[in-house]
C-alpha cells in the first residue's frame, strides 16, 4: 500500500469529543442541552440503521433527541404538521428528517419547511442558496460533504489550486461537495450519468469524491498517481464470511486504488462516521445560534 489512509472512524471521534466538551460546558454554565429531532418514515433498513445511529450519537455526546418514527403512508399534511410543530418546540434545536422520503411526498416542500435556524441537515433552499453564493456563508453545511472537506484538510491535503473531480450530483452530497470545493479555490469537475469517458475525467484529478452508489466503479488505473480519495459510496456486497451474509463497499475500488493514491478513505470507517459526527458539530452550532 503506497496511499496514506485517513481514518474517519478516528478523525470522527475527535470531532465527537470536541463536541462533546463544549456540550458538558455549556450545561455546567447552565444553558439548554443541544438537541436533535430525527424524523423518519417508512421503513428502509439503511435509513432506520444511520436515524438509531444518530440518536446513539445524541446521547454519547451529552445531547439530548427525539426521534419520530412515521408510517410510511403518512400524508404530506400530516408529515408538514409535525416539521411545523418541531420549529415551534423550542426544546427543539435541530431537525433532520432522513431522505430518501417515501415517493408520493414532497421532499422540496417538506425541507423548505424547515426553520432555517434548525436545518442542521443544511438542505432548506436558503442554505443551499447561501452556499452556492460567492461572500455568503450557509447557517449549516450539508453533513456529508461538510465531513469529507474535513477529512482533507485534517490529512493535510491542500485543496487551493487543486483539479477537483466530484463524481455524482445529488443534493446530498455531489452538488454540496462540488460547491464547497469551488468556495475553497479548488477547479472543479462534476461527473454524472451522462458524462463521457468518465476515466479520462478522473484521472485529471488532484482530489477525487466519489458519491454514485455504483460498487467499486472506480479502478485503480483511473487514479492520477499521489490523488486524494474520499469514498462516500456505501454498497453492501454478499460475502458468505460473515454473519450478516454481507458486507460494505465504496464506489472505489479500494484495494487497486491503494496502490496508486496519495491518501484514501476506506469503506466502512471513512466518511460514514464523519457524516454523523458533523450533525452533532451542527445540532452544537443550532443551540449556540438559538441561545441568541
Ligand atoms: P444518488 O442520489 O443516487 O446520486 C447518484 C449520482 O451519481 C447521480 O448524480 C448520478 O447521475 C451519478 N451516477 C450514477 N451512476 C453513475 C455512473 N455510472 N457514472 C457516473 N455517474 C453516475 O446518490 P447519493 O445520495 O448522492 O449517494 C451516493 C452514494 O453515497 C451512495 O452509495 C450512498 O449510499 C452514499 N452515501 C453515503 C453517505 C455517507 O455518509 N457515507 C451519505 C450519503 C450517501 P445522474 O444525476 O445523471 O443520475
Ligand atoms: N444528514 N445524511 C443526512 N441526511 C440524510 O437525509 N440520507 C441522509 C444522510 N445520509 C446518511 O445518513 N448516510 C450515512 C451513511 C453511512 C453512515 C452514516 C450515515 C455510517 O455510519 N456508515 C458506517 C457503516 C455503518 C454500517 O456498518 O452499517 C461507515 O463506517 O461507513
Amino acid at each position: 500500500m503506497t496511499a496514506q489512509l485517513i481514518d474517519g472512524k478516528l478523525i470522527a471521534q475527535q470531532v465527537r469529543d470536541e463536541v462533546a466538551a463544549t456540550v458538558a460546558k455549556r450545561v455546567a454554565a447552565g444553558k439548554s442541552k443541544p438537541t436533535l429531532a430525527t424524523v423518519l418514515v417508512g421503513d428502509r433498513p439503511d435509513s432506520a440503521a444511520y436515524v438509531r445511529s444518530k440518536g446513539k450519537a445524541c446521547e454519547e455526546l451529552g445531547m439530548g433527541s427525539v426521534s419520530h418514527h412515521l408510517p410510511a403512508d403518512i400524508s404530506q399534511e400530516e408529515l408538514e404538521k409535525l416539521i411545523k410543530s418541531l420549529n415551534d418546540d423550542k426544546t427543539v434545536n435541530g431537525i433532520l428528517v432522513q431522505l430518501p422520503l417515501p415517493s408520493h411526498l414532497n421532499e422540496e416542500r417538506v425541507l423548505q419547511l424547515i426553520s432555517i435556524e434548525k436545518d442542521v441537515d443544511g438542505f432548506s433552499p436558503i442554505n443551499i442558496g447561501r452556499l452556492a453564493q460567492k461572500g455568503r456563508e450557509p447557517l449549516f453545511v450539508p453533513c456529508t460533504p461538510y465531513g469529507c472537506i474535513y477529512l482533507l484538510e485534517k490529512s493535510g491535503v491542500k485543496i487551493e489550486g487543486a483539479n477537483a473531480v466530484v463524481l455524482g450530483r445529488s443534493n446530498i452530497v455531489g452538488m454540496p461537495a462540488a460547491l464547497l470545493l469551488i468556495g475553497k479555490n479548488a477547479t472543479v469537475t462534476v461527473c454524472h450519468s451522462r458524462t463521457k469517458d468518465l476515466p479520462a475525467v478522473v484521472r485529471q484529478a488532484d482530489i477525487l469524491i466519489a458519491a454514485i452508489g455504483k460498487t467499486e466503479m472506480v479502478r485503480g488505473d483511473w487514479i492520477k498517481p499521489g490523488a486524494a480519495v474520499i469514498d462516500v459510496g456505501i454498497n453492501s456486497v454478499p460475502d458468505a464470511t460473515k454473519k450478516s451474509g454481507q458486507r460494505l463497499v465504496g464506489d472505489v475500488n479500494f484495494n487497486e486504488a491503494k496502490e496508486v493514491a496519495g491518501f484514501i478513505t476506506p469503506v466502512p470507517g471513512g466518511v460514514g462516521p464523519m457524516t454523523i459526527a458533523m450533525l452533532m458539530k451542527n445540532t452544537l452550532r443550532a443551540a449556540e445560534i438559538q441561545d441568541k
